[in-house]
């Protein structure tokens, strides 16, 4: 499944962390879209990716940002596809907490599904928007399924090694 999904970043020094929420997609079969896209340095940008993304193929933008993190919902602005804001620690940032309220923090009406700070938030980001695509695709949805069965089992060996 290629190119439903896109995962969309402020910069290029965001690619660290988000190369987790990247790995997660292909590990479910998902080859996303991914661009570096801008609130601030290129918002005209921005606008066009939101505005053009559903006839694009888009089902689920993922949005990651550090700082002043308004990307997610500057994309939301513009679609009416569901975007997941995952906000990230930057190196001039106080722990990501900047960019956790200026993702989560959106007004009534134009929603941006926020995760985790930083790598956890890369990866549940990524296992949220294929619960989406699971909705609709049994595929998936038996791939979600499984990947808790081993999860589980994983946590259930740390206990017995211990
Ligand atoms: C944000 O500013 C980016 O998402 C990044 O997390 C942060 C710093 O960007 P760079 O100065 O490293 O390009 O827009």
């Amino acid at each position: 499944m290629d190119k439903v999904i896109a995962v969309v970043m402020g910069s290029d020094s965001d690619m660290s962390t988000m190369k987790s929420c990247i790995d997660k997609l292909k590990e479910f079969g998902i080859e996303p879209q991914v661009r570096i896209i801008s609130a601030h340095r290129t918002p005209d940008i921005a606008a066009e990716f939101a505005k053009s993304a559903a006839a694009d193929g888009i089902k689920v933008i993922i949005a990651a940002a550090g700082m002043a993190a308004h990307l997610a919902g500057a994309l939301a602005a513009g679609t009416m596809l569901p975007v997941i804001g995952v906000p990230l620690v930057a190196s001039q940032s106080p722990a990501g907490i900047d960019a956790l309220l200026s993702t989560a923090q959106m007004p009534a009406g134009v929603p941006v599904a926020t995760m985790a700070i930083g790598e956890a938030g890369a990866v549940n980001a990524a296992i949220f928007a294929v619960q989406i695509l699971a909705l609709s695709d049994q595929k998936l949805a038996a791939k979600l399924t499984d990947f808790r069965k081993a999860q589980r089992q994983k946590t259930i060996e740390k206990d017995s090694a211990i």
